[in-house]
């Protein structure tokens, strides 16, 4: 069982906490539990080894391409956190068994997991502490430390521990083997190659043993064999002393920006044997300090709520946001599972756009620019995406890798439960709706900084090209002279090979729209940058006035005489089916359904016009939001983890507060609930961002319309308050809503202009406004 109750004071709220051992459930906490600093992250898995153990490492932007179908994917690299434990001759290993006060935490504040508990041999009872982080301070270092006392009689403790590079994913080797050696007989050095990106990995590893907190120098044994290196300790330990085993690991790779420790081999163990002597207390001291400055010091998010689970979730969303991101290098991105296990390859979706980005937006700009700029280096497969389908511009790829390589969504995915073949994945050739998303995450951060070094150097040519690609990909019919979008997947994936998807048309509408705007004041404001985007990607009067003419004839939905509005032309004529059995049963329905089957049926996946109304809700009045809601929500699943939170901020928009802080409680317990299988595969990142938004788009009511900033909090009866940072055109603002007051503090040097339930507020520098 998962707790969440178990930290006290400075630590209230910040740790989760397993408080039994479950050999088939291993996978919750190795994936709620993985630490990490968006260079890398580790699983939560235990040191010891289990059959069913994943203990995978991801180092953020090493992707490789398996041959044939196999996707580009983050390869899982070599495990380092392992180790093989003996104890007078028997493998150590846990069963329900042999196993007393078992506690495994998380730290979310410290970033340090513990485990400790109670092992009973036959004749022996030993106490066991391993603790271990992943530096947020130096993003190439880990550490770990093993605690070992007999409490009956004398032991004798055999540890092996190294570099363990027979890892991989799911089966598929990424690497070879290149270099393995030791250096002074006490340095493990490992040096891998990606077999087809030729990414090489330099690792190292080395231990420090203490018998009862004195320094023992003996070297250990040597172990070398084919693709792993490790050392033999060897300790004959009296009853009631402890043995400690400290263990330093750090990550190099040719692609690292700072090419720090790959010149050359010996470089990297150089680094590590210096780093070393400080000792696993102080680094973690210094990693902890960095953690606070990178994160809770200034983004952290206050909540006052009944419930104390609340603000732990928000903690525990923002921990592993920290984690996933790779905040250091802009030719990365966030996968859809972090950095946390092999699901979706650590590929980006539409989820950093919609979910991911407005956190960092709001609250770490910087951060949001690199995201960004990410997707201005994949312009090149984006253009080629476009150019192998027949379109101009750039059509952005559903799931990304490396920024340059374009569409790499899998072509083939689980069983298809009607015909026993592979499921054929179709999201990588019609789910286009991306393409807009990208540019909306541009527009978004463009009207909440004021960037406009930003839009000059990367977002115009993002939203001039996706323009072109939308306009290129409209089609006209015989029906009316309007243009039409068809045969596409919209945000809700139960419904394949529709026409006219009310989200995707909107957006594609508003991409083309806004790039007009923008076309004009590039050319009327900004000569230079009109002078070189015209040199590069061709622009032209004409072009743009066919586009602004294409963009005044895309067919939009609007709201029917029930207020409702259509999600594509074929939604609301479908079979209808009792859906109960599917509720609370995530992806039940694929038991018993392929992909085309549940497309003729009226259900859904997830939030598809909600989204809508989530982008652009200044459009639609409450009441057609309403009733989209209480017409389209039965029918949703929630099979995504991205659908709660949306559903949860539009439920508080229309004013049924009860059932957004319901969906806000469903948002918030995807991973972290006790639901052992959920996350085996890794995180539900975007459910992460989904949870922030939840808190500050909707309840604290942060929402931007156009360029204008505005908050219209509506808390559930649970929350008292909410109290957050944000850099809003560059200065820091501290809000504090609670339920009869907002009080707003320009903490920056200059003067903004917001809008607080409707009314223009002026903030001066160091000044409170309450309302
Ligand atoms: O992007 C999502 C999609 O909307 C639903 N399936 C999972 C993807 C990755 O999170």
């Amino acid at each position: 069982m998962i707790l969440y109750n178990k930290g006290t004071g400075e630590y209230q709220n910040f740790l989760i906490t397993e408080d039994c051992f479950d050999e088939y459930n291993l996978g919750k906490t190795e994936t709620i539990m993985c630490q990490g600093n968006g260079y890398m992250c580790i699983r939560g898995a235990a040191e010891e080894n289990y059959p069913k153990k994943t203990a995978n490492t991801f180092i953020a932007g090493t992707f490789n391409k398996g041959p044939g179908y196999e996707p580009t994917e983050l390869p899982n690299t070599a495990d380092t956190f392992s180790m093989e434990i003996i104890i007078d001759g028997k493998r150590f290993f846990l069963t329900e068994d042999n196993v007393i006060d078992y506690d495994k935490t998380l730290n979310l504040k410290t970033g340090e997991l513990t485990r400790t508990f109670k092992y009973q041999t036959k004749d022996n009872l030993i106490s066991f502490e391993f603790t271990r982080f992943v530096s947020a301070d130096n993003l190439h270092l880990a550490a770990q430390r093993v605690k070992i006392t007999p409490l009956n009689k004398d032991a004798q403790i055999v540890i092996i521990s190294g570099i363990d590079s027979k890892t991989t994913n799911s089966g598929e080797a990424h690497f070879i083997d290149d270099t393995r050696r030791f250096f002074e007989k006490r340095f493990i050095f490992t040096k891998l190659t990606t077999t087809q990106s030729k990414i090489d990995f330099f690792i190292n590893a080395a231990h420090r043993i203490f018998l009862d907190d004195v320094e023992d120098h003996t070297l250990p044994q040597p172990l070398m064999n084919r693709r792993e290196a490790f050392q033999k300790y060897s300790f004959d330990i009296s009853v009631g002393s402890t043995l400690t085993i400290e263990k330093y690991i750090t990550y190099y790779t040719s692609i690292d920006n700072k090419n720090v420790a790959c010149e050359d081999n010996e470089k990297s163990y150089l680094i590590l044997k210096d780093i070393m002597g400080e000792g696993y207390e102080a680094l973690l001291k210094e990693s902890i300090a960095a953690l606070d400055t990178k994160l809770w010091s200034r983004d952290a998010i206050t909540i006052r709520s009944k419930n104390e689970f609340d603000q732990l979730a928000i903690n525990y969303a923002m921990y592993h946001l920290f984690a996933m991101t790779p905040a250091h290098d802009p030719r990365m991105n966030i996968g859809a599972k972090g950095l946390s296990g092999e699901g979706y390859k650590g590929h980006a979706f539409w989820d950093t756009e919609v979910f991911l980005l407005p956190r960092y937006i709001v609250q770490n700009p910087e951060v949001a620019k690199s995201l960004i700029e990410y997707r201005y280096h994949g312009l090149e497969g984006a253009r080629k995406k476009a150019k192998e389908n027949g379109f101009e511009g750039a059509m952005f790829p559903w799931e990304a890798a490396n920024p340059e390589d374009g569409e790499v969504t899998p072509i083939y995915g689980g069983m298809d439960v009607y015909t026993g073949e592979r499921e054929r994945i179709k999201t990588g050739f019609i789910e286009i709706h991306i393409t807009s998303d990208v540019a909306f995450g541009v527009y978004s951060y463009f009207n909440f900084t004021g960037d406009q070094e930003f839009m000059d150097n990367y977002g115009y040519e993002i939203l001039l090209e996706t323009a072109s690609f939308w306009s290129s990909r409209l089609e006209t019919s015989k029906e009316d002279d309007l243009l039409h979008i068809t045969n596409v997947i919209g945000p809700d994936e139960y419904t394949e090979h529709i026409d006219d998807n009310a989200y995707t048309n909107y957006l594609a509408k508003w991409n083309m729209d806004y790039a007009v705007k923008c076309y004009n004041d590039i050319k009327a404001n900004r000569p230079e940058v009109y002078a070189r985007l015209a040199k590069k990607i061709g622009l032209t009067d004409e072009m743009m006035a066919t586009i602004a003419e294409r963009a005044s004839k895309v067919y939009i939905p609007v709201p029917g005489e029930d207020l409702i509005i259509d999600q594509d032309t074929t939604y609301r004529a479908l079979e209808e089916i009792d859906l109960t059995k599917y509720r609370n049963n995530v992806m039940g329905i694929l038991k018993d359904y392929n992909l085309d089957q549940i497309s003729k049926f009226k259900v859904s996946k997830q939030a598809d016009i909600m989204v809508l109304f989530l982008l652009f809700g200044e459009n639609w009045s409450n009441e057609i939001k309403a009733a989209n809601f209480n017409y389209y929500e039965p029918y949703c699943l929630h099979d995504s983890s991205l659908s709660f939170s949306t559903h949860c901020i539009l439920a508080n928009d229309i004013g049924n507060t009860t059932y957004s802080y319901e969906l806000f409680k469903k948002a918030t317990t995807i991973d972290l609930g006790q639901d052992m299988k959920a996350c085996d595969a890794g995180v539900h990142a975007a459910s992460y961002g989904g949870i922030w938004q939840c808190v500050i788009n909707g309840f604290a009511g942060l929402r931007m319309i156009g360029t204008d900033l505005h908050f219209n909090p509506r808390l559930p009866e649970e929350i008292q308050g909410i109290t957050f940072n944000m850099i809003y055109k560059g200065q820091t603002l501290k809000a504090k809503i609670e339920k009869e007051e907002i009080t707003l503090t320009n903490l920056g040097e200059e003067t903004v202009t917001v809008f607080v339930k409707g009314e223009e507020v002026t903030l001066q520098n160091g000044l409170n406004i309450t309302r």
